[in-house]
């Protein structure tokens, strides 16, 4: 239980707390963390920015919003009776149900009671004499604990347009990462939209009807698949219910945590154009993500990911009937794969609409944002609503938005100038009792984000566990193995076709931050064997000692 600490006379009372663990963010890594925390008789306390549970899936209510992974896959696997009585209404959640799905957890497991809502994180400091941290809050409260777990999020610190101009719009002004609760009427209205990523591609194809003209301002074109989404079939659901404890194994074990992409072996070149053109229609008519993993090659050789790439190619052309729209569509710059695929729902087809409208900033650059709208090297657009959908600072970003301080006042942030070092994503050396779920360094964005999530929740929780068990309070990763670890994970990206493009895995979206590829891309399930080896051998790469003010 928290202890709340009283102020001396005359003074203005300091609101302070002390907990064993606190837990930066409540999406569902912050609040499995903090079931486990107490399910093991720790004193935890999530401190949220938003004013509910989710992450993610609180913040990005644009238009469209959905999950990109199935349903039932993309969903926490602790709790067999949550499963069974949870129903997914589609394939693929839309963000409305994947927010009720937060908000169900949070009422089943009564988690809202150790959650300070409306708070956000400023600060937190190692204080080296007392082994604790020191965290402060927005509303000026200062908050003691052993174990500080930061669970942030990936994707949670959004961009601000660096555009000339921005800000000077007298129009409305929108950004998908943090989109009105309360919904905006785009009806009729002249909209324009910056940015072709996932969430860029969701909001247009879904006002793409109702909008009166639209106005896509796209830099870099993406590759995007059908997701055939569809209401989910009874059948699906009652096999995943009747093959739980093998699916969810086969999850933990395999490559990505996502049993639907159905990675196949051999390679793209080695077979007949006919079989591969058959493989690849298969899968392009399944959906998602399965496409990418077509053939084993597709994600290491150029020659073989180029053959997927044509026929991505092909498909754009044979959806999208002007062809000179059609081409500006088709990324020809970058390796399928190497920029997050987008999964959609009749996106290219919405280009066939006489009111949407490509600009390819390429061939006309934005010059400034005016008042009335955007104004490009050929011409003005006027506006009524401007939609920023320009992607975030991920994986470091959530991060160095807080003054984070480890040993001797060492600032996080300085330590990660040349890009984010980590021991296997969980810890940074200097930062001792700190912990990072789905950190840089780990599988991550790579994966299924729900699987990972629970597996670094489990982890951290057993090696808690182990720490109490055997008396020790501070727990710190060695430069040594962080080094080690990081030389390994920028080794494993180099065997891929990951760094020929310019992606926010390489922080290349960020004006200024080092480029360096942050995911850990040697597999999920080669990495879990990697952590559990760790900590079944000691918690090798780690210092583990007792201090005296336990
Ligand atoms: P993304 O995927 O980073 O997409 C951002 C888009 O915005 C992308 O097309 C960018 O072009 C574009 N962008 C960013 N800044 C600018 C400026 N200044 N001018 C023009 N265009 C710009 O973010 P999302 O939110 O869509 O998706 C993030 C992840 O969330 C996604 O991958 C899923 O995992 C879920 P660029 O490609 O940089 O040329």
């Amino acid at each position: 239980m928290p202890e709340a600490k009283g102020a001396g006379a005359g003074e203005k009372p300091a609101k302070t707390a002390t907990y064993d663990i606190v837990i930066v963010g409540a999406g569902f890594a912050g609040m499995y963390m903090l079931h486990k925390m107490r399910g093991m008789g720790l004193s935890a306390h999530v401190y949220e920015a938003g004013s509910g549970v989710g992450g993610t899936w609180f913040w990005n209510r644009y238009p469209g919003a959905r999950v990109d992974v199935e349903s039932q896959e993309y969903s926490y696997s602790f709790s067999p009776e949550l499963e069974e009585d949870w129903h997914w209404s589609e394939r693929y959640a839309a963000q409305p149900e994947l927010l009720k799905y937060a908000n169900h957890v949070a009422d089943r497991f009564d988690l809202r009671r150790d959650i300070s809502f409306n708070t956000r994180i400023t600060a937190a400091s190692y204080d080296d004499h007392t082994g604790l941290w020191r965290i402060i809050t927005d509303h000026g409260e200062t908050i003691t604990a052993r174990f500080c777990v930061m669970a942030t999020g990936c994707l949670s610190a959004a961009k601000t347009p660096d555009i000339p101009g921005a800000g000077s719009f007298t129009g409305l002004t929108l950004s998908t990462a943090t989109w009105p609760t309360e919904g905006v009427d785009l009806s009729g209205k002249r909209v324009g939209i910056i940015g072709t990523g996932s969430s860029g591609i969701q909001t247009i194809t879904t006002i793409a009807p109702d909008v009166g003209e639209l106005y896509v301002f796209q830099r870099t074109p993406n590759f995007s698949v059908p997701a055939h989404n569809h209401p989910l079939d009874p059948a699906v659901r009652e096999d995943w219910l009747a093959n739980r404890e093998t699916y969810r194994q086969q999850q933990r074990t395999s490559g990505v945590g996502i049993l639907a992409v159905s990675p196949r072996e051999g390679s793209a070149l080695e077979v007949s154009p006919e079989e591969r053109e058959r493989e690849f229609e298969a899968r392009w008519a399944k959906g998602g993500f399965c496409l990418g993993a077509a053939f084993q090659d597709v994600g290491t050789d150029r020659a073989a990911n180029d053959l997927l790439v044509d026929f991505v190619a092909n498909k754009i052309r044979g959806i999208v009937k002007d062809p000179d729209t059609a081409e500006k569509l088709i990324p020809a710059t970058y390796p399928y794969g190497a920029k997050r695929v987008v999964v959609d729902t009749g996106y290219f087809e919405v280009y066939n609409q006489d009111n949407v409208h490509l600009i390819d900033l390429n061939e006309t650059p934005i010059e400034t944002i005016t008042p009335t709208g955007i104004r490009t090297r050929e011409g003005d657009y006027e506006l009524d609503v401007l939609i920023y959908a320009i992607g975030f600072d991920a994986m470091t970003g959530a991060l160095d938005r807080i003054d984070i301080r480890g040993r001797d006042g060492q600032r996080l942030s300085e330590k990660w100038n040349a890009g984010p070092v980590t021991y296997l994503g969980l810890m940074v050396a200097g930062f001792p009792n700190m912990f990072l779920v789905t950190g840089p360094g780990s599988p991550s964005v790579l994966s299924n984000m729900l699987m990972s999530i629970e597996q670094h929740v489990e982890w951290i929780s057993d090696c808690l566990r182990d720490l109490g068990e055997r008396q020790v309070t501070t727990i710190e990763a060695t430069p040594e193995a962080e080094a080690e670890w990081v030389a390994h994970v920028n080794e494993v990206a180099a065997g891929t076709l990951y760094l020929q493009a310019n992606s926010w895995y390489l922080g290349a979206n960020v004006p200024g931050k080092p480029r360096v590829f942050m995911p850990y891309v040697g597999g999920a399930g080669t990495y879990r064997e990697k952590c559990d080896a760790v900590a079944a051998n000691d918690y090798e790469g780690f210092r583990l000692s007792r201090s005296e003010t336990r």
